[in-house]
């Protein structure tokens, strides 16, 4: 027996010695100390020692297996440290590596157009009303006073989505609206997309920004239209800036015009920028037509209103020298990054 005990001893420092990780020494753990285990099967055949030999017998059996659990525990332990130094040697951060670049982006130049023109109206206590990208052609020309017919309602022009069902021209179906829910006085712009059927160029695209503005309340003016226009002119290009309203046609205001802003790169004189004439185009204005304000509901005896309208992008363009509008919807990371 005691030959047994000590050949079982020296097999299970072999294993132990062989076993390369946990797994294979959990194996061997098995092999000797589990159910079917070599020390186990010893264990059993105890009924067959003689009575008397037992006590001795059993000792022997206690010492060898407390003797191999030491063994597997130091064993255990040798790797788990050694793991953990692998482990903690892996992830060792080298902090004089060069740091990584943040790379913050910016906004758009139409959104920084976008933000100081709606900080200048906001400051003229306007309030900003968006509306629905597709829209009635009652909204949209209808009650803009663009009837049946009109050249603008041409489907070489306009995106028709169903005889009544259109991608707004403008925005101004969103001042429509505006004045149709009856809230009297009204001081709003409505910034946002827009669409026409364009080919594209330097200064066209299908799709496009447009800033219009409204203003319905009692005696408003041509006057207070000239005033705000002038102030905002100023706002946007510089206190120096001089306006000029020249008379055009829009079917739904009238009077209408149109506004010059003297060139903020010559001061007037003429440059290459304005191309020699000192004045710069930058939109269309006038007072809302009182067929307009009585289809929207307004009494046109009782109340006036003024209205403009200011593509977007042509204030990008102008405002940052961008002289082709197509660089606005290219997104070249490298074109953007300069404003
Ligand atoms: C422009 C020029 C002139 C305009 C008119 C209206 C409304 F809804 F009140 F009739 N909104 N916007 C308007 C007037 C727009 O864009 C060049």
């Amino acid at each position: 027996m005691k030959e047994r005990l000590q050949k079982i001893r020296e097999n299970a420092v072999e294993k132990i010695q062989a076993a390369v990780d946990l797994n294979a020494l959990n194996d061997a753990r098995v092999a000797i100390l589990g159910k079917k285990g070599e020390l186990t099967s010893v264990l059993k055949s105890m009924k067959d020692v003689a009575p008397e030999d037992r006590p001795k017998v059993g000792q022997l059996v206690n010492e060898t297996r407390e003797e191999i659990e030491k063994l597997l525990d130091e064993a255990k332990n040798r790797m788990e440290t050694a793991a953990r130094e692998a482990k903690l040697r892996a992830e060792v951060i080298d902090v004089t590596l060069p740091a990584k670049k943040n790379n913050v982006g910016h906004r758009h130049p139409n959104t920084i157009a976008l933000e100081e023109v709606e900080r200048i109206f906001i400051g003229m206590g306007y309030e900003v009303m968006e509306g629905p990208e597709i829209e009635y052609d009652l909204y949209n020309f209808e009650k803009l006073n663009i009837p049946e017919g009109h050249p603008a309602k041409d489907e070489q022009d306009t995106f028709y989505i169903t005889k009544d069902i259109l991608l707004r021209t403008q925005t101004s179906p969103c001042q429509a609206r505006a004045m149709e829910t009856g809230k009297l006085p009204i001081r709003m712009i409505s910034p946002g997309r827009v669409f026409r059927s364009d080919e594209v160029d330097a200064t066209h695209s299908p799709s496009f920004h447009q800033i219009e503005g409204l203003v319905v309340d009692k005696n408003i003016t041509f006057a207070d239209l000239k005033g705000t226009l002038e102030e905002f002119a100023k706002e946007l290009f510089g206190p120096e800036t001089k306006t000029k309203f020249r008379p055009h046609h829009f079917p739904f205001t009238e009077p209408s015009a149109e506004v010059d802003v003297s060139c903020f790169k010559c001061g007037g004189k003429g440059c290459r920028f304005c191309k020699g004439s000192g004045w710069i185009e930058i939109l269309g204005c006038g007072m809302v037509h009182p067929h307009v304000l009585e289809m929207c509901g307004i009494d046109p005896k009782e109340y006036t209103g003024f209205a403009f309208g200011v593509g977007l992008e042509r204030i990008a363009l102008l405002k940052y020298e961008i002289d082709d509008m197509r660089l606005l919807y290219e997104n070249d990371i490298r074109f953007l990054k300069q404003f």
